[in-house]
């Protein structure tokens, strides 16, 4: 069965590969499974056709069948668990990768989100310079432990996984910023997973839903 996920009709990334449907499609390039996407404005988002698939009114969402699923952590977990390519077969090793997914998700993406939003909605505020150190410093305590947990390994535990998959669509949200360049074994992990031939087919198939609405603009 053929799922179909939801993407932005015009990402505000203008086909940077930063909206969070990159990584659902990055997953489902891995393991060689086709998808739909529907595309959706920010209007359908909050209508209730979408709501009824996504109760917070965001993309991604993922529907295979008559499972629905929102949330890409969980979107991507669920395309490694039924698929091989992802997750280890070894249970522990397999839970190591899982644990990669939730840091990426809820220990590294929280300071890189909330930087980038200040840069966003705040540059023009008062506070905006005296709170950005303390907003670096936080991305800066996250990304010191994990170059020093990746050293001079390809990936974080062993062979590519949805971890590192997870791990570095957060990363990636830095790349404007030039932070990651005093992580020299952080960038090419980036660089590394930007190479695989499953992340090039997912970033054309994003970036060409926003060419096509920039050419018809
Ligand atoms: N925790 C959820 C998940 O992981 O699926 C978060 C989903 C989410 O934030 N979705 C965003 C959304 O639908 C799009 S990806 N926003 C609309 C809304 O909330 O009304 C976030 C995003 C947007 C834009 C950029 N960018 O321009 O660089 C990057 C990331």
């Amino acid at each position: 069965m053929i799922p179909t996920i939801t993407a932005f009709e015009r990402s505000p990334d203008r086909g940077r590969g930063l909206a969070r449907d990159m990584r659902v499609r990055w997953a489902l390039e891995e393991v060689g499974q086709p998808y739909d996407v529907r595309l959706v404005s920010f209007d359908q988002m909050k209508q209730p056709a979408h709501l009824s698939l996504h109760p917070f009114g965001q993309i991604p969402t993922y529907e295979e069948g008559d499972l629905v699923l929102f949330e890409s952590g969980a979107i991507v977990l669920h395309i490694a668990e039924r698929h091989s390519g992802l997750l280890p077969d070894d249970a522990d090793a397999r839970a190591r990768a899982i644990a990669w997914m939730f840091a990426a998700l809820s220990t590294v993406e929280p300071p890189i989100v909330e930087r980038a939003m200040a840069t966003l909605f705040e540059r023009e505020k008062p506070w905006y310079e005296a709170r950005l150190p303390a907003l670096d410093e936080s991305v800066a305590v996250r990304l010191r432990a994990l170059s020093l947990q990746l050293g001079d390994a390809d990936w974080l535990d062993g062979l590519f996984s949805a971890g590192d998959l997870m791990m570095v669509t957060v990363l990636r949200r830095l790349s404007r910023s030039g932070i990651l360049n005093a992580y020299p074994n952080l960038l090419a992990y980036v660089a590394r997973a930007e190479a695989r031939p499953a992340y090039q087919r997912a970033f054309a198939a994003q970036l060409a839903v926003f060419n096509a609405w920039a050419i018809n603009e």
